[in-house]
């Protein structure tokens, strides 16, 4: 699926803003028809932005089930034979679009985009009403999975199995833009390295036989290369490469008929290779984070100001690279994180297909199986495969993802989660048969039991040596973790392993002379014991440790207001082990360049 962008044949407009709100408690909306007029008993939102955290009532912040959103948009004058689009970067987790009284556009999958073409509803009108019924419910056929119970009160409480607060609403940008009514609709670029050239491989797909031509130009508006035709290849002399620490982006100018795409190109190549992952054939070292879109007040809304602020926390740091952890991040972090240079593992929201844990901690339902007709299932697997093959679609020109995780943390033990993995994996390949694949393996799940590794690439482990296990006693963890990671190597040899979490809770302020779990001190005892044990295996390519920031989870024993595993505070405020975990990366950046 395209990006949205603006060409001399595409113009765009934002419908970002306040809306009307309401919730539907007895879910009675679509039946009563509320998008036929204005919302009953409507309440302003922001748009992008969780609902939860901006109102005061409980029972809105908490509600399980269908809300609505609305709003009045200009038609944009001088459309001619233009089309007109509707566009979603991401409703959480399914939606229902009404334009006045015609449904154009349903979805489900809470972090991918969807569209609609608005045009023939819309021709004749000044004027239109969008309406949107939001469902945040979770469910064993969704991605993520969960499940609903009614409690006490006759409400419905929401269950899942994975650590993060269930934010809900219209998350990203919403936009309006226009096209010719023949136009491009896709367009698929690999690039390739042949000594100092940079061949870019293009693929161009039209609604209609245009006629297609390409030209390249680098980041001066120089043009570089020209091609004919739908497919092609485009070589630049002394090519300047993407890399990381060096977003340097061509732009592939596509023409057909009157349409006019913009799609920026980074060169670049990506294999892996004797325990190694390469980026243009050189060894590349993972230093970051796992990450959330979460924050205070907008919960997991976009925010340019944000984005802008974290990234410029990681640069601090000396990171290179992020996971999406635990599901598609915004379109406008995947473009800043190619302009920057940054590297990016891209997460999948396959997060929590795992009853025996949740949030690190058992969860007392190992009797449950993961998989069966009663919890994850052949529907799960449907919509993990389209949850896989959209976002592959949206992200596969992305320069900076250099792997795709197609699950977090997944029962990893029985011949069933292999069942239901061999088709998701051999799925993602199709999509993509360039990157790597991955999945995120839980430390319940052991080189010894684990059962589908090797259908995978990359080995991407997420271990709490220290905390979950271990707790406290560092010396323990640490035989432990380099038994485990000798094991990997010896059973899995040639595959690179990435430390994609670890680190423990730590509440800013704790500090505690004798460095005990939670206290300041313990988090930076555990990140080094973590640290020098991957500097032993140059089969370990990375380390990514969990998390970036604090974040909000659903209230829990294990949890003091969230997840308290940081680097940054909720508020973006340096711990401690943020200043030695700085010096470790910064020395890095220096050895090995970004
Ligand atoms: C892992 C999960 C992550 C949790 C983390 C933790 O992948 O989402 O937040 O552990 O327990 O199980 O902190």
């Amino acid at each position: 699926m395209l990006s949205v962008r603006e060409s001399r044949s595409r113009n765009v407009s934002c419908l970002d803003g306040l809306w009307d709100f309401s919730i539907d408690v007895d879910e009675c909306g679509i039946d009563n028809r509320w998008f036929a007029g204005e919302l009953p008993q409507r309440r302003a939102m922001p748009v992008p932005a969780s609902y939860n955290d901006i109102v005061t009532d409980p029972a809105v912040r908490d509600h399980v089930g269908l809300v609505w959103y609305q709003r009045q948009v200009r038609v944009p004058r001088g459309l001619g034979n233009d089309r007109l689009i509707v566009r979603f970067g991401s409703v959480t987790h399914a939606a229902k679009v009404w334009i006045n009284e015609v449904l154009v556009a349903q979805h489900e999958g809470g972090y991918l985009p969807f569209e609609a073409d608005i045009t023939d509803i819309v021709a004749g009108q000044d004027f239109f009403r969008l309406s949107v019924a939001v469902d945040n419910r979770l469910s064993w056929d969704t991605i993520p999975p969960g499940y609903i119970t009614q409690d006490s009160q006759g409400r419905n409480i929401q269950h899942y199995y994975h650590d993060f607060y269930n934010y809900s609403g219209i998350h990203r940008c919403v936009k309006l833009y226009t096209r010719p009514a023949r136009f491009i609709q896709d367009v698929t670029v690999v690039t390739t390295i042949d000594e100092t050239d940079g061949i870019v491989h293009y693929q161009v797909c039209t609604s209609h036989p245009d006629q297609v031509s390409v030209r390249l130009v680098d980041r001066e508006g120089q043009q570089v290369a020209t091609g004919e035709g739908n497919s092609g290849e485009l070589r630049v002399k002394e090519a300047h490469l993407w890399a990381p620490g060096d977003g340097y982006l061509y732009t592939l100018e596509i023409t057909a008929g009157e349409d006019l795409y913009p799609q920026s190109v980074g060169i670049r190549t990506v294999e892996v290779k004797d325990s190694q992952l390469l980026i243009n054939g050189i060894p590349f070292y993972f230093r970051g984070y796992g990450r959330h879109e979460d924050n205070i007040v907008r919960g997991k809304a976009h925010d340019n100001v944000m984005m802008v602020h974290d990234f410029e926390l990681m640069k601090w740091q000396g990171a290179n690279s992020f996971r999406t952890s635990h599901y598609p991040y915004a379109e406008e972090v995947m473009d800043y994180a190619d302009a920057q240079g940054f590297v990016v593992i891209d997460e999948t929201a396959a997060v929590g297909l795992n009853v025996g844990i949740g949030g690190g901690v058992m969860t007392g339902e190992n009797a449950k199986k993961t998989f069966s007709p009663e919890t994850v299932n052949h529907r799960t697997q449907a919509a993990h495969r389209r949850e896989i093959e959209e976002l592959i679609a949206r992200d596969k020109n992305h320069p900076c993802v250099v792997v795709w995780s197609i699950a977090n943390e997944p029962e990893s033990t029985t011949p069933e989660a292999r069942e239901y993995f061999q088709p998701l994996v051999q799925a993602a390949r199709d999509a993509d048969p360039t990157r790597p694949i991955g999945y995120v393996n839980v430390m319940l799940s052991t080189p010894q039991t684990e059962t589908m590794m090797d259908l995978f690439d990359v080995i991407m482990l997420n271990r709490y040596n220290g905390w979950y296990a271990n707790t406290g006693n560092l010396a323990d963890a640490q035989c432990a973790l380099r038994q485990e990671i000798a094991d990997w190597i010896r059973l899995y040899p040639g595959k690179p392993i990435i430390f994609t979490e670890y680190g423990p809770d730590t509440l800013k302020g704790n500090a505690d002379l004798l460095r005990r779990p939670w206290s300041e001190e313990y988090q930076c005892d555990m990140l080094n014991m973590f640290h020098r044990s991957f500097d032993m295996y140059p089969e370990v390519i990375g380390e990514q440790m969990w998390n970036f920031a604090d974040f909000l989870t659903a209230p829990g024993i294990m949890r003091v207001g969230g997840n308290k595993k940081g680097m940054f505070t909720r508020e973006r405020q340096p711990k401690p082990a943020a200043y030695q975990v700085r010096e470790r990366w910064l020395a890095m950046r220096e050895r090995l360049g970004f």
